[in-house]
Parts: structure tokens; sequence; C-alpha cells
């Protein structure tokens, strides 16, 4: 029996409606496994609509769902939704900060994030944390079950194995790599050069310039913040600032109604950045991710009246990298 045949036989117990729902505004990996995963249930004659919360913000993730005919339905607009309803959470598990806990009854989840702590309570788990993508993880489950993938499903999925993974350089298992070469045979690459063409759009560059013009670099930590910037962004700013010569570690951040987000990357052994984003919240937010990415959240109720955001940041990722030093 395969991964996939025990989420069909589960999800043909269901009461009424299903569902898949990836994060909170839906990157390209998050809406590639959703597309892929709703085509296997179909294939087993399990009908899903994906649904999911917050706009799309950046112009690929829109790409994509024109590309490659994605439909997908914000959660506000599904009024079907209810406590009868079973959902499969893709690329994301229940309680993480970006994923909005429907009234339907989560059975099952799909990630290649650190596992959360806390039972779920899913009846159906495939977490695996060291895959780069959740892409490769469905994709596994097409070759697994021997089902055909059609030219624009791999062509996504490929698109989010490379998003995910930075091309290839960031978080890669062997799984994302095989699954990577089976997917290119099968893939239209002119689909993903258009997408790598609209990567951002022109009110994005203009929020990065005025980022980039706030930048500090203090040793080996380039610092940033953005006043004003969607989450998508944040992250893809961070991917930049690690690129410049002599950083490999970044503290990106940004306010937001209800508290600070935050941004990690990390391109050297010694310094997690999920090891990093939980240090600096200890306390007073939560945080998670990889060991070369991560994120997090600080409520606006955590933050000290009168005491620099900018300097309580400083201050805690540096006391992380000299003890990150002491210990090695
Ligand atoms: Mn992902």
């Amino acid at each position: 029996m395969t991964r996939l045949d025990e989420l069909v036989s589960l999800l043909r117990n269901a009461p009424d409606e299903v569902f898949i729902q990836p994060h909170n505004v839906p990157d390209p990996d998050a809406i590639a496994s959703s597309l892929g995963l709703q085509y296997l249930l179909k294939e087993r004659g399990v009908k899903a609509v994906i649904v999911y919360e917050n706009e799309m913000e950046k112009s690929n993730s829109l790409k994509m769902l024109e590309l490659f005919g994605v439909e997908m339905r914000l959660a506000s607009d599904v009024a079907s939704l209810g406590e009868e309803d079973w959902t499969v959470l893709v690329d994301v598990q229940k309680g993480n900060a970006n994923v909005t806990d429907l009234v339907t009854d989560e059975v099952a989840v799909i990630d290649h994030h650190e596992v959360n702590e806390g039972d779920s309570g899913c009846r159906f788990t495939d977490i695996r944390s060291d895959v780069g993508a959740c892409s490769s993880i469905i994709t596994e489950y097409f070759l697994e079950n021997k089902i055909d993938i059609p030219r624009n499903i791999a062509t996504a999925l490929l698109y989010g194995i490379f998003m995910d993974t930075s091309d290839l350089t960031r978080g890669v298992a062997e799984l994302d790599i095989n699954m990577f070469y089976q997917l290119y045979r099968l893939s239209d690459i002119s689909l993903i050069t258009e997408l790598k063409g609209n990567q951002i759009s022109k009110a994005d560059l203009e929020d990065y310039a005025r980022a980039f013009s706030t930048i500090e670099v203090y040793g080996e930590v380039g610092f940033l913040y953005l006043d004003n910037c969607n989450d998508s962004l944040l992250g893809a700013a961070s991917d930049i600032v690690v690129t410049i010569a002599g950083v490999d570690v970044v503290v990106a951040y940004s306010p937001r109604d209800a508290g600070i987000k935050f941004s990690l990357r990390s391109i050297i052994s010694t310094v997690s950045a999920e090891k990093m984003v939980r240090y600096i919240l200890e306390g007073r937010g939560f945080g998670g991710g990889h060991h070369s990415m991560a994120g997090g959240f600080l409520p606006g109720e955590n933050l000290e009246d009168g005491k620099s955001l900018h300097t309580f940041i400083r201050h805690r990722t540096i006391s992380y990298m000299e003890r990150g030093a002491a210990v090695k």
C-alpha cells in the first residue's frame, strides 16, 4: 500500500467535501504541490477543491495560476466550507503561524518543514523535513503509483523545486535531485523561462530599492528592515542580501499590523537560521524553518515600550553569533 493509497482510503470516508489547503500567501512550491495532489486524488476518484487564505502577492505565483490552469479559491469565497469537511494541509502543518485554521477538520498533512511540536491530530502524516521542496514529495507520489504526470503539472512541480531549493543550491535532498531529473524530461522549459521573467513586479522593485538602502552589515551578518512589504518579498529580499560578498547570515524583518515578521537565511554550516530565529524570539514570539532558511513572528504586545526594535534584534542576533562561536 503506497502513501497515496493510504491517503485516498482515508479521504473516501469524508462525510462531506474534501479540501486541499496550502499555507497562506501560497508560493510556487505550495501551488504546484496542491495542483499535483488535486490531480492524484482525482485520478483515484476523490474530488478536492484547493482553498487558501490571504491574497497571492508575487507575480510569479499569479502567473503560475494562469500558465498551468490552477483553480484555487480564497477560503472566504467558499460558502460551503463547514465542520463536516475534511482538509489535507500541503506545504504547511497545523499550528504554523502562516496557515489559517479553517472550520474544516484537518485530517492529513504533507509537508517538508520542521515537525511542529504538539499533536496535530492528523490521521495521515507525511512530513519529511530533510526534503527541499514539497513538490518533490508529490512527484514521488506520482512515480510510486505509476500515474503519468501531465506536462503542465510536471512543469509546475519542477518550478516548485527550482524555487524552494533556490535552483538546487539550498536544502537539497537526494529525493529533490531524483525528482528534478524525472520532471525535467516531462516539462515545458519555455514556461519556466516565462515564470523566471515574472518573478517580481515594478512595485516590488521599488520596495526592494528602499529596503536595500537600509542594509547594515556587522561582521558576517546582514540586517535588513523593510517598512512596507509583503511576506514573500521579505523572503526574496533576504535571498538577495545573503548573496552579498562577506554576508553569510541575514536577519530581515518587517512590521505588520499585529507585530513584526522575520525572515532569516544562513549559508554557513555553523549557524542554523532556524535555531537563530528561535533564540532571537525566545520568550517573546515564535519561529521555525530549516538550517538555511527560517521565519518568525514577534507579536506587537510583546514589544517593549520605548525600546528600539532595531537594537533588540541586533543585540539578540550578535549574542547568538557569539554564543555559537563560544560553543564551537
Ligand atoms: Mn515548500
